[in-house]
């Protein structure tokens, strides 16, 4: 947790630079390890060891890199089962969005926000995202629901926001027409 960037740092405040491939080794090293960094902890034994809060996605300016690339790790519903989504993505775009809004029932947690700040925010519920792996290699994926929203929170530090910028301060618990709660 020492190493992530909290509010206030200009990193978290400024637009990620695309990367260019081939990736040095620096850079691919930065994304096994920012999964690494959600593997543990999501286990609750290693997360308590380590002093790690847990995280379902990571963002490189939280790591202090003002670079285009994020860790995603969604587990599935069933354990058991593989992720529902875990791909280091590389200069990410979303091609398209639905006009149906969805939220976190709960909210939303930053890891690079010591605070709890309270309040839906509401994003698309389903997007078209095209990426690029380690490797270079393009992909189009379709997402909805939690990992659309963790994406979409990804794609945001990328682009220098944060979860709370999109909370209504007067009527933080208010939906949007057609708006669906997610959990
Ligand atoms: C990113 C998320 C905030 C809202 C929803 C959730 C957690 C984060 C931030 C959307 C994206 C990190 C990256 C969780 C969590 C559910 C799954 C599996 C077992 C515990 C874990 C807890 F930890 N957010 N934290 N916040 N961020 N769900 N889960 N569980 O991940 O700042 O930019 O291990
Ligand atoms: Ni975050």
């Amino acid at each position: 947790m020492d190493d992530i960037t909290r509010d206030g740092n200009p990193v978290l405040r400024s637009r990620a630079k695309e990367l260019n491939f081939p990736l040095s080794t620096k850079e691919i090293e930065m994304g096994h390890k920012m999964m690494e960094y959600l593997e543990v902890s999501q286990d609750e034994k290693l997360a308590e060891k380590y002093h790690l809060r847990a995280g379902v996605g990571l963002a490189a300016p939280q790591v202090g890199s003002p670079t285009r690339m994020a860790a995603v790790l969604v587990p599935a519903e069933n354990e058991e089962e593989p992720a529902a989504f875990k791909e280091i993505i590389v200069n990410p775009t979303i091609l398209s969005e639905s006009v149906q809004g969805a939220a976190l029932g709960t909210g939303e947690g930053c890891l690079s926000v010591d605070e709890d700040v309270p309040g839906y925010v509401w994003r698309h519920d389903r997007i078209k995202l095209r990426w690029f792996d380690l490797e270079g290699n393009k992909h189009i994926t379709r997402l909805k629901d939690y990992p659309a929203i963790v994406v979409q929170h990804e794609f945001d530090h990328l682009n220098g926001v944060l979860f709370y910028d999109h909370i209504n301060k007067d009527k933080r618990f208010e939906a949007p027409e057609g708006g669906v709660l997610i959990n």
